[in-house]
């Protein structure tokens, strides 16, 4: 049976399934669930499987990626099971007889819930389940891992930016067979499962020690706990010329510094920079992954990566500074006392992909952006004659493009970049990305020379291309109610604006609400922000976040463009001025939501 249109045929139909079942209420202790045994599992794993009777959950709606809880949530009776039973419900038989892998970003409680998705795994079919040791797997190394060994999906426990530890969050995500986050015809049917299921198979087995690598076998039942950063390595050293690379780090005249926050990139960093590159240990800050990420926000931006920010902005800042986020897959790439905003950074990483990396030596398929982000892209898209996608927000949608062929370097305004290397955002990736172009332009540079630092990288593009001027405001944790009346009326203001209307100097040439079809699929995402587009090009857009775990956070964007060699230097915040100025009046921001400011400006 094809049911999601992938992997035909791969998947050994599932037979001989004993169904003997045995109820047994369990009356005693605080749970009052009722227990059902049945004797025998799947023919193809043989091992013992427990029926469990479950109810539905409410609110099981995976967001802009997976699902996110407050991790008190998570822990409550079947919460987690529920969803990943559900998941495997909505896979059906194609489950039977494969191969799952499973991380996380070491958040608290992924050890746990990896012992309860290791019994549902096998409950429900899989023959084999590779797990990250310590349930650790940043979220680009589970995308090549998946990819190199074949699997046919992977889990990643992870709220990815968002807090961590007991009073924060939890969350889950499923990865399909090319490394891909799911897209929204599985996310959907997920949930779909999520409002009738009634049972969970969980194998009869006990937990597996996950803090040594090998294999345990139960039955026909494999658990294969593996090093969470081999494969990865290995997919990046195929991406990356890491000879090149070492010569450049080890220069007695750079210096760079990776902040990992405290989160799952601390050992990948030591790992990758330190180890293979030759990086000074004392390069790699707050590089101890903590189940709490030590209390901080696991978001590299300028906000919440406050150390580095501190560093790079003071005598002592390295030419590189670096931070990823709590599952690795986001980055936030500064200069001494500069800051490269991720919409320019995904455009000059295409535009220097070609000469720097050898990955892309024969060139790029094609670029693609999140339409929230800044259009430089576009214009290295046109200047290299390259195909160019605008997708919703989301890295879901840049996987069939990838598949396709159609694209080897795509990125998002929030920190995310990525290419067709593997299926996710990459945050180790793009600092080799920048690495790579530091290292080429330098190659011919004397140590003690003039270094082209990551500013002249920059003024040399918008030399070339003009400067999309840049920001984000956050608005977190506002009331929801508030926030949706909000985009209510953002909503009538596009009904009510024809093409010409003006807002300040600003004059209207079109405002929607996003909407994207597929151009390989053919399926449609609608509502994906309410966008107003000038006749000069400039943007605003608003949105609601699909991450949060609570309330509502508002995501406004601002871009215009210039050319004006005068002004390409100037501030971000200064020269949008005028521009976010109209975008608080048209929104009625402040007066709906009564924030006087946001709570993060990118
Ligand atoms: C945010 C970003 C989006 C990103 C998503 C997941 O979503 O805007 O671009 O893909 O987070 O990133 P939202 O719906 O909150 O705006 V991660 O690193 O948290 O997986
Ligand atoms: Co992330």
């Amino acid at each position: 049976m094809q049911l999601l249109g992938k992997r035909a045929g791969a998947a050994p139909a599932r037979a001989g399934r004993s169904s003997a079942v045995a109820k047994i209420p369990v009356v005693a202790g605080s749970r009052s669930r009722v227990l059902s045994t049945t004797v025998m599992a799947t023919a193809a794993t043989q091992v013992p499987v427990k029926e469990v009777p479950t109810k539905p959950i409410d609110g099981q709606k995976t967001g802009t990626s997976g699902l996110r809880k407050k991790t008190k949530v998570f822990m409550s009776d079947n919460y987690l099971a529920n969803w990943v039973q559900s998941l495997f419900n909505a896979l059906g038989d194609e489950v039977a007889g494969q191969t799952l892998a499973l991380g996380g970003d070491g958040r608290y409680f992924g050890k746990e819930a990896a012992q309860i998705i290791v019994k549902l795994a096998a409950g429900n079919g899989f023959k084999k389940i590779y797990v990250g040791k310590d349930a650790i797997m940043a979220t680009p190394a589970m995308s090549a891992f998946i990819r190199r060994r074949k699997a046919y999906g992977g889990l990643i426990m992870s709220a990815s930016h968002n807090p961590g530890g007991p009073e924060e969050d939890f969350g889950i995500k499923f990865n399909y067979t090319a490394g891909e986050p799911a897209p929204e015809k599985i996310t959907d049917k997920i949930y779909g499962e999520t409002t009738s299921i009634s049972t969970l198979k969980m194998a009869d087995i006990p937990d597996v020690d996950l803090s040594k690598v090998g294999v345990t076998t139960f039955g026909g039942f494999e658990v294969e706990v593996v090093d969470p950063i081999a494969d990865y390595l290995a997919t990046l050293k195929e991406v990356f010329d890491f000879g090149m690379l070492k010569a450049f780090v080890t220069r007695a005249d750079f210096s760079m510094v990776f902040d990992a926050m405290h989160a799952v990139t601390g050992p990948y960093a030591k790992a990758i920079f330190v180890e293979e590159l030759g990086a000074k240990p004392e390069s790699i800050k707050n590089g101890v992954a903590l189940p709490d990420f030590g209390g901080g926000h696991p978001d590299p931006n300028l906000t919440y990566a406050h150390d580095l920010v501190e560093l790079q902005w003071s005598d002592a800042g390295a030419m590189l500074g670096a931070a990823s986020d709590g599952d690795g897959d986001r980055n936030m790439i500064l200069g001494k006392k500069f800051f490269v905003s991720p919409s320019d950074s995904v455009a000059m990483i295409a535009a220097n992909a070609q000469a720097c990396i050898p990955y892309f030596k024969g060139g790029l398929k094609g670029v693609a952006r999140s339409m929230p982000t800044g259009a430089a892209l576009d214009r290295v898209a046109a200047k290299l004659g390259l195909p160019f996608f605008e997708t919703p927000t989301g890295w879901k949608f840049f996987g069939n493009l990838m598949d396709a062929g159609k694209c080897s370097v795509c990125g998002e305004e929030s920190f995310g970049t990525g290419a067709d290397h593997i299926r996710e955002k990459d945050g180790i990736f793009a600092v080799l990305c920048w690495l790579s172009i530091l290292a080429y332009k330098n190659k011919d540079v004397p140590v003690g020379g003039q270094l082209v630092t990551v500013e002249d990288v920059a003024a040399e593009f918008w030399g070339t291309y003009g400067r999309n001027f840049f920001s984000r405001y956050d608005y977190e944790a506002c009331e929801s109610a508030a926030a949706e009346k909000m985009m209510d009326h953002v909503r009538s203001v596009i009904a009510a604006s024809p093409p010409g209307t003006k807002f300040g100097a600003f004059e209207l040439a079109t405002a929607d609400d996003f909407e994207y079809t597929d151009p390989i699929d053919g399926s449609v995402a609608k509502g994906q922000g309410l966008r107003f587009v000038f006749t000069d090009g400039s943007r605003i857009i608003f949105r609601l976040s699909g991450t949060g775990s609570a309330g509502a956070t508002i995501r406004m964007y601002i871009e215009q463009y210039t050319n004006d060699k005068a002004r390409l230097k100037e501030d971000a915040q200064v020269a949008l001025k005028d521009i976010i100025k109209v975008a608080l009046d048209l929104s009625k921001l402040q007066e709906f939501t009564g924030r006087e400011k946001p709570t993060v400006i990118t």
